[in-house]
């Protein structure tokens, strides 16, 4: 849909989950899309002119305007590409508990499983268990705001449900460098969720798989034991 020069370009990174979230948005959307692959060592003159505070990905560049931070830019998605479809709760009530879990993901659930991914020792423990509460608190909370229903936001794979299935698919990662096993059978509905989530054709299509990721996690976990040394 629209014009070339209306298509939203993304600034990405194939493994990075924020960045995914983004494409696996625009995707389910069916919104036509471009994207540029990042280095990370080698930031484009387009991602540093787009993104001069933080010089993160993802970015998005759309009619020209510059965007940054992933919840921001699937709030701006579902805004722009809402008459397709909604991905965030139209209640006033139910979009704030789903911003206050998408925060709670990113900043409790994904900083545990990264440290897991990147620390070692006592600083690993204390990652295995903050992400086994949070895990925990997360299979209590889809079972609330969904309402028994499949997904986050009830019967629609939506808002939340895109924000996870990114970090989920790290979780082999995270196993294997934290010596552990994630606790699935103790969170039936996660497990029904997963073994959905799993089989969408959106995340089929953008997520790499957990051997490519777990390759690049390996890489990300020397350079940060060696630094941390
Ligand atoms: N809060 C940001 C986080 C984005 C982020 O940290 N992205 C990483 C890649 S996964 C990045 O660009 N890091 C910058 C760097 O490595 O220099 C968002 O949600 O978009």
């Amino acid at each position: 849909m629209g014009s070339q020069e209306e298509k939203i370009k993304v600034l990405k990174l194939w493994v990075s989950p924020y960045a995914n979230r983004v494409l696996i948005a625009l995707e389910e959307l069916g919104v036509e899309y471009d994207t540029q692959e990042e280095d990370m060592d080698n930031k484009s003159p387009d991602l540093l002119e787009a993104n001069p505070i933080y010089k993160t990905v993802p970015t998005i560049i759309h009619k020209g305007k510059p965007l940054p931070e992933s919840l921001i830019i699937l709030e701006y998605i579902h805004d722009t590409y809402s008459s397709f479809s909604t991905l965030v709760p139209t209640d006033p009530y139910e979009k704030a508990i789903a911003r206050f879990w998408a925060d709670f993901i990113d900043n409790k659930f994904w900083i545990a499983e990264y440290r897991i991914i990147v620390r070692q020792g006592e600083a690993q423990e204390i990652a295995k268990k903050e992400f086994i509460d949070s895990l925990f608190l997360l299979e209590e909370a889809i079972q609330k705001i969904s309402g028994g229903k499949p997904y986050f936001g009830g019967d629609k794979f939506g808002y939340l449900d895109i924000v996870l299935v990114p970090y989920v698919f790290l979780w082999h990662s995270a196993e294997i460098f934290g010596e552990f096993r994630i606790p699935l059978e103790s969170c039936p509905h996660l497990s029904a969720w997963i073994e959905l989530v799993s089989k969408r054709e959106s995340v089929v299509k953008i997520l790499p798989s957990a051997e490519a990721s777990h390759e690049w996690f390996t890489r990300s976990r020397k350079k940060a034991l060696s630094t941390s040394n």
